[in-house]
């Protein structure tokens, strides 16, 4: 090259340097601009866990007349207060918004997902939507949160009665409810919960749904059984109070080991781990539960049935054995005719999470015809694009799908990608008024933990964008308007990225649509994965991915709910960065800060060092980009007007989602509202395995 090109080149490099560096001024975070007002239709009243609930013996119980007429007086079932616990779960007429209800008539949910079998301690779903929701119960309880005083925030107690720390803080002693059943009669007692932690958390071959692994609870903790109603947490730092969430629904749902046990290739050499997966197909009736209501009838593609447990172990302070409601259905069709049902009045629940459905459905909601109660809530549901930041392994990329990883990991790179993302116009193609607003990533603006001075924003600005890739050597060698991986990567090729979505839902369709056209003046190519839930979940959780949009819940919403998702606290822990086939996490410097930021967070009980903590994780997360933030949202709870004891401010998700935290158990229709709903009416769960409901 000559002295003048040299010059030149030097010149147009200085020019490129010095244009580089005035754009990269401009690359400098700012702060985000404030979410329009949008306030929650009602507020919750707020209470003590104490005004809830307590666990205590009654002088008598009642039940439903046909079930003692049909069931007890025929021997066929014992007497109630012989199947209920010495101290059922006793819910306090003072919280109840509309009082001791009355037994009779039905919840008619409709779900987008479809059950793969009753075995979710291995990790099969059955069809979300509330119906796993109301067939489990935890250790503790967490949905109904969202109505308890700040200074009393704690999980509530729920098959764990109660627990008390060891004077060093390590270990944790929790009591089981004693006395409780399973919904065939079978007791419940600390073996149930021990096959869960050992064979079903522990147990490296066996994935319980919503993936509860040790590090859930701490890398290092164990779980012991005193005896048949006592186990013993110990832990590896003092009074971590947070995985008492964890202890919640998702994460520690026994399920019934006299069933599960004789199919666990531990205690069946016959048995594969597939097999146990697959033991329990959704046609496998009267599956014991400990919670509400028991399924009895599976039509594929139609509805599930479910029947109340007779041996469910709460009750109200009159002593009625609840649920109130005989019978719950889950019609099986998509997640956007929900909304259309449960507004229309075929249906009688949703969470309206999908903003595309927003303005006509409060169309509908207005007219006093209207069916249905739609009641929205704070901006507690939203949108990332989160790539992949594994470089080890996870997921067995390719070598362009390597490639897109190593990438995915330059800080340069992310900032160049959330600064090709037009926010107010993406969320304006989801719905137009005061819903959406920008949402930059991390903590949701409007919750607890939130600091708007902590999170960094990269406000849209395509031409920084491009020179920051420009800046990367990534350069469209053939003009074609895709840039090309650097020479000697991936064969120098176009860089195409592959985008994972779940196509149960319009939102997540219409956002990846959204981030393809958005990637274009950025000379990305790329190309979108549609999945249904099952496969995107399957792929997500393996690695099997480059980008994906996911919709963020709990951790982003509350930081107490799945503490341990919000950085990559153990090898297969985080929704975007998992251990490769070493078993080791490669974890970028700034992402080894986040993780021990949320140690410390697990590890401080002071309200105002927690607060501190979480200010300096949404420094890190924001300023790094870990996930590009792409949109923020209220959901709306929509709920048939005939029913009763809906507490009012309900988020539709905060700590779980609605139907975990209107507390079904408790809501009843007033006797002159009631319809006859009921498919099998005057009827109960049979034998587990056995042709459906017995009358
Ligand atoms: C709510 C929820 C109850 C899962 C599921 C579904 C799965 C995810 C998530 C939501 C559905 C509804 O969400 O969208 O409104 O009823 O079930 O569990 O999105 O695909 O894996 O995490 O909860």
């Amino acid at each position: 090259m000559n002295s003048k090109l040299i010059a030149l080149s030097g010149a147009g490099l200085l020019l490129g340097v010095s244009a580089y560096s005035v754009l990269a001024q401009t690359v400098a975070p700012t702060t985000p601009p404030d979410p329009p007002e949008f306030p929650a239709q009602s507020e919750p009243v707020f209470v003590g866990i104490s005004d809830i609930l307590e666990f205590k013996a009654l002088p008598e119980y009642r039940e439903p007349e046909w079930v003692t007429k049909k069931f007890v007086e025929t021997g066929k079932l014992p007497p109630v207060k012989d199947r209920l616990p010495k101290e059922p779960l006793v819910y306090k007429i003072a919280n109840m918004p509309d009082g001791v209800g009355v037994y009779g008539d039905v919840m008619r949910h409709v779900i987008g997902g479809r059950p793969e079998g009753w075995n979710y301690l291995a990790g099969q779903t059955q069809g979300w939507g509330g119906i796993d929701i109301g067939m489990m119960e935890c250790l503790t309880r967490t949905g109904p949160l969202f109505q308890v005083k700040a200074e009393e925030l704690q999980p509530m107690p729920n098959l764990a009665k109660s627990w008390e720390w060891s004077d060093d803080g390590l270990q944790l002693t929790m009591h089981l409810i004693e006395g409780a059943k399973w919904s065939d009669g079978d007791p419940f007692d600390a073996e149930d919960v021990m096959f869960y932690w050992e064979d079903n958390v522990v147990d490296p071959n066996v994935t319980p749904l919503n993936g509860a692994s040790p590090a859930t609870f701490g890398e290092g903790t164990t779980l012991e059984k005193v005896d048949d109603y006592t186990i013993r947490w110990t832990f590896t730092k003092p009074k971590p109070t947070e995985y008492l969430y964890s202890m919640a629904y998702g994460t520690f749902c026994p399920g019934p080991s006299h069933l599960l046990k004789p199919k666990h290739p531990k205690y069946n050499p016959d048995m594969t781990y597939d097999e146990y997966k697959n033991a329990f197909p959704p046609d496998f009736m009267n599956w014991p539960v400990m919670g509400a209501w028991v399924p009895v009838e599976y039509r594929p593609d139609d509805i599930i049935v479910l029947r109340r447990n007779p041996y469910y172990w709460k009750v109200d302070e009159q002593g009625n054995q609840l649920p109130y409601l005989n019978e719950v259905h889950y019609r099986l069709s998509t997640w956007a005719d929900r909304d259309v049902q449960a507004v229309a009045g075929s249906g009688d629940f949703s969470n309206l999470e999908q903003p595309e459905s927003f303005v006509e459905a409060l169309r509908r909601g207005a007219e006093e015809s209207a069916p249905a109660r739609l009641q929205f809530g704070p901006r507690t549901i939203g949108y990332a694009l989160q790539m992949n930041m594994s470089a080890n392994g996870w997921g067995e990329p390719d070598e362009r799908g390597q490639a897109v990883r190593e990438l995915n990991r330059q800080l340069d790179f992310r900032k160049a990608v959330t600064m090709a993302i037009d926010r107010q116009r993406l969320g304006e193609s989801l719905v137009r008024g005061p819903f959406t607003a920008i949402y930059p990533g991390g903590l949701y603006a409007g919750t607890t933990y939130y600091d708007k001075a902590s999170t960094a924003y990269y406000p849209y600005n395509l031409d920084a964008a491009n020179a920051l890739l420009d800046g990367l050597g990534l350069k469209d060698i053939d003009g074609n308007g895709i840039r090309n991986f650097p020479e000697g990567t991936a064969g120098g090729g176009d860089i195409e990225i592959t985008l994972l979505a779940n196509t149960d839902y319009n939102t997540d369709r219409n956002l990846a649509e959204g981030v393809v056209n958005m990637m274009q003046p950025l000379g990305l190519r790329i190309i979108v994965n549609l999945q249904q839930g099952p496969s995107r979940d399957a792929l997500y959780q393996s690695g099997r991915f480059d980008w994906q949009v996911l919709r963020q819940t709990e951790e982003i919403a509350t930081v107490v709910q799945r503490t341990a998702q919000l950085a990559p606290t153990g090898p297969q822990v985080h929704q975007f960065h998992r251990a490769g086939k070493d078993g080791t996490l490669d974890l970028l410097p700034f992402e080894q800060e986040l993780v021990d930021l949320v140690n410390k967070f697990v590890g401080t009980p002071d309200l105002n060092e927690r607060a501190e903590i979480m200010k300096q994780f949404q420094k890190v997360y924001t300023e790094n980009v870990y996930a590009v933030g792409l949109t923020q949202y209220p959901g709306a709870l929509i709920i048939n007007k005939r029913f009763a004891n809906i507490p009012a401010g309900t988020p539709i998700s905060m700590y779980n989602w609605a139907e975990d935290s209107i507390i079904r158990e408790r809501v009843f229709v007033p006797q002159d509202r009631q319809q006859d709903y009921e498919l099998h009416p005057e009827s109960l769960p049979g034998e587990p395995g056995g042709e459906g409901p017995v009358t």
